[in-house]
């Protein structure tokens, strides 16, 4: 099958580029290297081109040149903070950028089985209820949550108003290998992990906690985030849908740092800071739109956390 990956650098996509390599697939990825990084790409059948999703002349070119089987759009802001700071850039890139890529797609892709756009948990925002359905009350509160929510929008449209085959999915919190550590914003799991590198180098290491550690999230480990955009992409079923991609669980960050320092066999510095404005208290997945497609998690947190850290291990 032949593949585009838009934003196919970063963690989530580089991840599925090289899965889908690896079984042998066509795999063409187009990043600016902006968030993404080239050592991410590891297999050298993937395509890159290197162009900002906002060129779009490279786009029309790609598109008009190639007939692809499945698109999925990665590229994006992926920072809520960042898109606080520079909304109209957010709106370009993660609203606009998107909207253009659905029009291009009807226009010239004649044999598309799939466009699959990837939203966020942030669409939910601090409505309590839980767990999160997809049907719950939507509640965007930062312009990335906003432009997610407008572009998952649209691409359902298309599905509907035009017969171009689409769907979207929601991510929960995220975790595997290549999640770069390097802003405070980043995956919690991976500055954790990062902490545990540094103590096993017998480095100096400290983890500043924003609240008291009892905040749950929903961490989902990459290997079944690719299954289950997988199997979206798929499914007859899921053309037109939005689905949660998550674990179904919860976990607090004390239970993930204990679960840790089970693995790595050491113990991690804590140092209690205030909450972060904003941050929710809870968040978890219901899964079960996404399970009637035959979605099962393979990794319970403890199993996920230490493949993770496995491969951290020998992938320095
Ligand atoms: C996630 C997404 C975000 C948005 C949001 C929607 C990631 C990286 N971020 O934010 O893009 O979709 O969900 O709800 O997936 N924390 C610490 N110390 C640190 C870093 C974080 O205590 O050094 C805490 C943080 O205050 C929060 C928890 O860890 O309570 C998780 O933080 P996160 O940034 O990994 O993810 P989240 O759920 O805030």
């Amino acid at each position: 099958m032949n593949y585009l990956i838009t934003g196919g650098a970063g963690f989530i996509g580089s991840s599925l580029a090289n899965h889908l390599a690896y079984n042998g697939h066509s795999v063409t990825v187009m990043d600016d290297f902006s968030m993404g990084k080239r050592e991410n790409i590891e297999s050298n059948r993937i395509r890159l081109i290197e162009a900002d999703v906002r060129d779009l002349d490279t786009l029309e070119t790609i598109f008009e040149n190639e007939q692809f089987d499945y698109i999925f759009l990665f590229a994006a802001i992926a920072s809520v903070a960042d898109s606080v700071e520079r909304p109209i850039e957010t709106h370009n890139i993660n609203f606009e950028t998107i909207l253009q890529t659905l029009e291009l797609a009807r226009r010239t892709q004649k044999t598309l089985k799939r466009v699959i756009f990837t939203s966020s948990a942030a669409v939910y925002g601090d409505e309590p209820t839980l767990p999160k359905r997809e049907e719950s009350v939507i509640r965007p509160l930062t312009p990335y949550a906003v432009d997610k929510f407008a572009a998952e929008k649209y691409t359902l449209l298309y599905n509907n108003l035009y017969n171009l085959p689409t769907s979207a999915v929601r991510f929960f919190n995220v975790y595997g290998l290549r999640q770069n550590p390097a802003s405070v914003y980043s995956g919690v799991l991976s500055i954790i992990s990062k902490q545990f590198i540094k103590l096993l180098n017998h480095e100096k290491a400290e983890f500043n906690m924003f609240g008291d550690g009892k905040q749950t999230r929903d961490f989902v480990f990459i290997n079944d985030v690719i299954n289950a955009l997988l199997l979206i992409a798929e499914s007859n079923e899921s053309k037109g849908e939005v689905y949660n991609v998550g674990a179904g669980k919860y976990t607090s960050l004390n239970e993930i740092i204990e679960v840790f320092e089970e693995v790595a066999d050491v113990k991690l510095p804590i140092n209690y800071r205030q909450a972060r404005d904003g941050d929710i208290k809870d968040s978890y997945a219901d899964i079960s739109k996404l399970a009637s497609l035959g979605y099962k998690p393979k990794y319970t947190i403890n199993e996920g956390i230490k493949e993770y850290f496995t491969e951290l291990l020998s992938h320095p």
